[in-house]
């Protein structure tokens, strides 16, 4: 058989690095990093052979399923499928109307094409205020400060990492992750280059991480005490007459609000919650106020916590106080080709962010971007009364493994009068779905990243043809989304999804400000998810169009970041906000805190492992093999308090479960904190997952607390939580 080389957009982490893969017939036989991508040039990570994995897994559902007479998962054809769909919508619609219907959405959305593109329609069409995603247990914090900040959710400033020479990260592991909020293929090779010429890189995290192994400088940090620690920073730089905000000062309204409000955090009253020596962090605010061109970095550490957005938002007061903001080596905005709102540079002036335009039901949390917090998911269902939700659907989640309260979330999942999923597994939330919809191989699909590639720390645009024909049976996940769009809709389980798809483009086009008939003209004869990316590259910033981008396999390159304010801001003033209202009434509950005595309770915080991905590729032989990686780590006087032995097991406790995991013993870890990765617990009954139930670990959300959100946001807190540890004696290893 001959074999023929495809190149094709990693789609499993936001790195985006492209892949050269080999193909022979229908199998990959070769998977490697593609050493001409303009932005990756062959980096690539383990997680790279799962596009191999995943297509070859014969656990990966391949047809509908629906549940049979005898309580089953049982393979049906898709008419049958969507035939159950409009049954189970529609009664539960009819009883308690649309917003006793809710959707899940979930994070690999944002790397497929074609829920970005049609996933909105379909929620457009449910109408219902039960929405939620996997940003309230991520990044939603810097969605709402940068949201009031610059006007829009994904205004989001990236560290311009290539030309910086003062990086300073706190709660993020690029060197595990490969960054976030920042699409940066190859961090290890980027932070090296940066000391390479003569810079620094700085970390805070309560774990001595790859990327704290690689930098500088590595300061433990107390779990939740982010903001105490950047407020400190601030304080020291008007203290000591340190700000140089330069010409942004012309463009920013709030400016003397911050002098007063960081008064109360000086590096000496916040030293003893962060755990940080004060003259450390006066040391670390004077060198980061004297590079040349610095920028501050937070990530998941500084978002999935108590102070989530005053963290977020505290990060871009110190890019603006230093006068990094916007300028080369500083933290810049990414200027996407297609697909963000913010590509046209306007006057400055928008409509700025609305939220709380309506609240949840049961504990009356606030909306942001249209969806509610997935901590308040499983109390939507499980509290009667008028507005319940009864019936839900997913979209690529596995809300089981990745919110807060697992155990609570899949009672309430099992209570349901109906669920529909659109998954590529049978997992720990899917398996109480009525109707399972399969997603296709990341190969049977074409690729572009209208979401990351607004994040990038260089503007480039890459487009994927699918490598391999959809297989005998599969249904394009656009289509699939499209029906479903039909079915919330009212039009049955047969709608003209065709006649949808024109609908789509249609609106793209008009958004676009352009004359919808020549353009739609333009991009005839596609259709799909083509067509609308074809549409929103014509109507972008390059004016590229898709025959450009498939002329060039290995991606376009369109420069470096440059300058983009005032152009990239839409707050109704036309100016950088530096200390919104809401941001700025939340800073007593910090003050509260700062107040709070140690009381040495052990906190548990997350980490994330490269061959890892959140809850879901764990059943790929190649990525799981090997030592058991779900494991607690426990500093050597924590172990020893608790009595717990290096490889023994912990029984762990919180306010919401308790949780088994064996012991790593390690002083990569502050003490008073420990340490378990989320996404693990996969041996449950119903999971179709032969190989991820062999390497099964211990589902950390059974400890997280769905009580517990940043009040802002609405993310729920997954650092920073409070827990007890013993040891378990009656769970020895088995001799051999
Ligand atoms: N304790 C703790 N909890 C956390 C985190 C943490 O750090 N600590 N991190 C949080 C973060 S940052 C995130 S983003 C969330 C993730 O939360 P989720 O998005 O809910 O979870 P994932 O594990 O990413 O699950 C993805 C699902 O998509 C399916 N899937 C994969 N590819 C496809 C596809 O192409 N099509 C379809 N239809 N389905 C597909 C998988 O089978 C899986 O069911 O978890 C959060 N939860
Ligand atoms: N290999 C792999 N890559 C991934 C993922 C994955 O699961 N595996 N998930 C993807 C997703 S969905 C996301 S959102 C990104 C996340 O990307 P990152 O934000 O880089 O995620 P983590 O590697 O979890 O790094 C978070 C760090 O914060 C630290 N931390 C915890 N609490 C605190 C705190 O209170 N303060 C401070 N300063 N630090 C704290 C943790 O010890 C950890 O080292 O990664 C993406 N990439
Ligand atoms: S770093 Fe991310 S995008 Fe690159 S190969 Fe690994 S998983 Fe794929
Ligand atoms: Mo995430």
């Amino acid at each position: 058989m001959e074999a023929t080389t495809a190149f094709r957009t990693c789609p499993f982490c936001e790195a985006t690095c492209g892949l050269e893969i080999v193909v022979e017939g229908d199998r990959v036989t070769r998977v490697r990093g593609d050493a001409d991508d303009v932005h990756s040039h062959g980096f690539l990570c383990p997680k790279a052979t799962g596009v191999k994995a995943l297509h070859e897994d014969p656990d990966r559902v391949r047809t509908p399923l629906v549940r049979d007479a005898s309580g089953r998962l049982a393979p049906a054809t898709w008419d049958e499928a969507f035939a159950a769909v409009d049954a189970g919508l529609s009664r539960v619609i009819a009883a308690g109307g649309r917003d006793a219907v809710a959707a899940y959405v979930g994070n690999p959305n944002a790397h497929n094409l074609d829920s970005m593109v049609y996933g909105p329609a379909l929620l457009r069409a449910l109408g219902s205020k039960n929405v939620y995603t996997a940003s309230t247990v991520d990044q939603m914090p810097k969605q709402v400060s940068c949201g009031l900040m610059f006007g829009g959710g994904l205004t989001v400033p990236v560290p311009d990492v290539d030309r910086c020479e003062h990086l300073l990260i706190l709660g993020a592991n690029p060197l595990a992750s490969n960054g976030s909020l920042l699409t940066a293929p190859d961090m290890r090779g980027r932070l090296r280059a940066i000391r390479a010429r003569g810079g620094k890189v700085v970390v805070f995290d309560p774990r001595r991480s790859r990327t704290a192994e690689e930098a500088s400088e590595h300061h433990f940090i107390r779990p939740g005490t982010d903001a105490l620690l950047l407020f400190a920073l601030v304080h020291v730089l008007f203290e000591e007459g340190l700000t140089a905000p330069g010409t942004l000062a012309d463009l920013c309204e709030g400016l003397d609000a911050l002098e007063p409000l960081a008064a109360p955090f000086a590096p000496e009253a916040v030293a003893p919650a962060c755990e940080i020596a004060a003259a450390q962090i006066r040391r670390v605010a004077r060198e980061l106020a004297a590079a040349p061109r610095a920028a501050v970095y937070g990530r998941i550490g500084t978002c999935t916590q108590e102070f989530g957005t005053l963290a977020s938002w505290l990060v871009d007061v110190l890019n603006v106080l230093t006068g990094n903001l916007d300028r080369p080596g500083g933290a810049m905005f990414t200027r996407a080709a297609a697909g963000s709102r913010t590509a046209h540079d306007g006057d400055g002036r928008g409509r700025g962010i609305r939220m709380g335009r309506w609240h949840s039901r049961v504990r009356g949390l606030p909306e942001a971007f249209g969806e509610l917090p997935v901590a308040c998911l499983a109390e939507e269902i499980d509290t009667p009364g008028e507005g319940q939700v009864r019936a839900l659907l997913t979209l690529a989640g596995n809300p089981a493994r990745s919110a807060p309260n697992s155990a609570r979330l899949e009672r309430a999942l099992e209570s349901l009068d109906f669920m529909v999923s659109v998954d590529v597994y049978v997992n720990e939330t899917t398996r109480h779905a009525d109707v399972v919809l399969p997603g296709v191989s990341p190969l049977e699909k074409a690729h572009y990243d209208l979401a990351l590639l607004q994040l990038s720390v260089r503007n480039v645009a890459n487009y994927s043809p699918p490598v391999l024909a959809l297989s005998e049976g599969a249904q394009p996940e656009w289509r699939t989304l499209l029906r479903l769009a039909g079915v919330a809709a009212g039009q049955g389980p047969d709608a003209d999804v065709d006649a949808f798809d024109d609908l789509v483009a249609f609106e793209i086009a008009r958004r676009a400000g352009a004359d919808p008939a020549p353009l739609l003209e333009a991009v005839a004869p596609r259709r799909g998810p083509e067509r609308a990316l074809d549409l929103m590259l014509r109507t972008g910033p390059y004016e590229l169009t898709l025959d450009d981008l498939e002329a060039a396999p290995h991606g376009i390159d369109l420069g470096p970041l440059e300058p983009r304010l005032p152009g990239v801001l839409r707050t109704p003033s036309g100016r950088i906000e530096l200390a919104p209202a809401p941001i700025v009434e939340d800073v007593p509950r910090l003050r509260a805190a700062l107040a709070r005595p140690a009381n040495g309770q052990l906190v548990l915080v997350g980490r994330r492992q490269l061959r890892s991905n959140n809850s879901w590729m764990h059943n790929l032989e190649p990525l799981v093999k090997g030592p058991d990686r779900c494991t607690m780590h426990v500093h050597p006087t924590d172990a020893e308090r608790c009595g717990l032995q290096d490889g023994g097991r912990a029984r762990v406790t919180s306010a919401a479960g308790t949780v088994d995991a064996p012991v790593e013993i390690t002083d990569a870890i502050m003490p008073g904190v420990v340490s378990l990765p989320h996404g693990w617990g996969h041996d449950v009954d119903g999971v179709e997952l032969r190989v991820a139930t062999r390497h099964a670990g211990a589902n950390s959300n059974l400890l997280a607390d769905e009580t517990q959100v940043d009040p802002l946001s609405g993310n729920a807190v997954l650092n920073g939580i409070p827990v007890e540890l013993a040891p378990v004696h009656d769970a020895a290893p088995v001799p051999a």
